[in-house]
């Protein structure tokens, strides 16, 4: 991402925002979720252990100790759970498939069991009128594949477009928004390099080649997916890009933007978008690997058509260069605390807080970061329709004494970065829908259960469900297709 060289201030979500504005017919009004955030039941049905289930059962790796077993139960009340997002006036719900559940080792043939509750909840969601876009991965690699190398491994890529074409087959017939994976950046350099996330590895050359393996599961998932889906389904990934941003225009900070906006973004867009590695990067990684990893048929199996391009966006990046007071150590860049970094190479940038309020999670409130993205991903891939497939909060919500959950920060925030997507439409963007992360309050992985990005409260001792007032102006948004008043 090149555009936003240097930190502006953020002027707020609402600033001169218009009294109304309205969205094209059959945008998408959804919300999203991942399997094992929310679904529980970790041993039910021949699922096995993913990556996820061993962290958050290893002491220290998450808040309290909190793991997914039993998560917001959805496995159990997907019926229910289907009905409230109708009554919510949800068009679109994002889900992502539990690899272990429909695969347990990683190989061989799929478990019936496991693939009908999604059958069964792709079925609810049409029934009521609810496009399903489905994820084949948010970070729950079933255990028995990291045992044998993981997303550093190329095995691990080869195994992923087999498991894509059992759940293309199984779900073909009813799906039509697929998407490989979500968010390969957190896999890679959270789950490899700074070790916040599963499997919980610390080795920088594991992060770049996991980012590369990552890359060729898209790209053979996606062919395999091609060779099953009919000729209507459509194809894309959720990639979380940075808005980076220069704190000052000294290039030694425009060079720090550089360095993080190749490690942030193009390790993934360039293979993705044009069939190679960003040069600069491979000279800043030089120092710790020649990428011999990667061969040119890769880079052609990397490099598919795309329907859609899927963005996750919470908050820009600010970054300098270290000059020469900096202290030495990890720098801390809001993805949880280690003492390894996730930026290989370019350990020594310095990120600071972006201006603006900030949220439960410390990120910072800034929509012009999303229209900046949009903008440039629709230069970038002209064609390619985008989707905003997460954008969300955290807050500390609680029910007041009439049981309620107000919620009026997060409505501002849905409010602000809405019309940041509307400008960007006006702009020329194709921007097609919106999925508000999260549908309900779940497992934060490291955080565990304790932030709360749901527009549905939750009861975490008798898992009720409870629409915080944000629920109820986001449903009135998506049944008029226009962003009502702020409260
Ligand atoms: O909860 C996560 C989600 O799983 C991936 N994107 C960011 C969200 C908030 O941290």
């Amino acid at each position: 991402m090149t555009s936003g060289t240097s930190a502006a201030p953020n002027t707020g979500p609402s600033a001169a925002a218009p009294a109304s504005v309205s969205f094209p017919a059959g945008f998408a009004w959804g919300a999203a979720t991942a399997a094992y955030q929310i679904e529980g039941s970790a041993t039910a049905d021949g699922r096995t252990p993913s990556i996820w289930d061993t962290f958050s059962h290893t002491p220290g790796k998450t808040l309290g100790g909190d793991t997914g077993d039993v998560a917001v139960d959805h496995y159990r009340r997907r019926p229910d759970d289907v009905a409230l997002m109708a009554e919510l006036g949800l068009t679109a719900y994002r889900f992502s498939v539990s690899w272990s559940r429909v695969q347990p080792t990683g190989r061989g043939p799929a478990v019936q069991r496991g693939l009908d509750f999604y059958r069964g909840l792709v079925d609810d969601l049409l029934a009521r009128g609810i496009t399903p876009a489905l994820t084949l991965y948010h970070w729950d690699l079933p255990q028995e594949l990291e045992d044998a190398g993981g997303w550093p491994v190329r095995e691990t890529a080869e195994r992923f477009a087999e498991y894509a074409a059992l759940v293309g087959e199984a779900l073909g017939d009813r799906v039509e928004m697929w998407t490989t994976l979500n968010e390969p950046w957190c896999s890679a350099f959270l789950g490899y390099g700074s070790g916040v996330h599963a499997p919980g590895r610390t080795d920088p050359v594991a992060a770049l080649r996991a980012a590369h393996h990552l890359n060729l599961g898209h790209g053979l998932a996606t062919q395999a997916l091609r060779s099953v889906l009919p000729a209507r389904a459509r194809l894309g990934i959720s990639l979380n890009p940075s808005a980076v941003r220069a704190k000052t225009e000294d290039p030694a900070d425009q060079e720090a933007r550089r360095r993080i906006d190749a490690l942030a973004n193009r390790v993934f867009s360039d293979p993705i978008l044009h069939g190679h590695y960003p040069a600069d990067l491979l000279a800043d990684t030089v120092r710790l690997t020649d990428w011999s990893f990667v061969s040119e048929d890769d880079l052609t199996a990397i490099h598919q058509p795309l329907d859609f391009l899927g963005i996750n966006y919470y908050q820009p990046t600010v970054v300098s260069s270290p000059g020469p007071d900096a202290p030495t150590g990890p720098r801390s860049d809001g993805h949880g605390a280690s003492d390894h970094s996730p930026w290989p190479g370019s350990e020594d940038i310095v990120f600071h807080p972006a201006p603006g309020e900030r949220t439960a999670m410390g990120w910072s409130v800034d929509p012009t970061g999303l229209h900046d993205l949009l903008m440039h991903y629709s230069a970038e891939a002209p064609g390619v329709a985008l989707y905003v497939t997460e954008n969300g909060v955290a807050y500390d919500d609680k029910p007041g004494p009439d049981g309620a959950v107000h919620d009026p920060d997060r409505i501002r925030y849905l409010d602000g970065h809405l019309r940041a997507i509307r400008r960007a439409i006006t702009d020329g963007a194709d921007v097609r829908g919106y999925f508000q992360w999260s549908l309900m309050d779940n497992f934060e992985w490291a955080y565990g259960y304790s932030k709360r990005f749901g527009l549905v409260y939750i009861d975490y001792e008798t898992q009720e469900r409870t629409p915080k007032s944000s629920a109820r102006w986001y449903a009135q948004a998506a049944r008029s297709g226009e962003l009502p008043p702020l409260p």
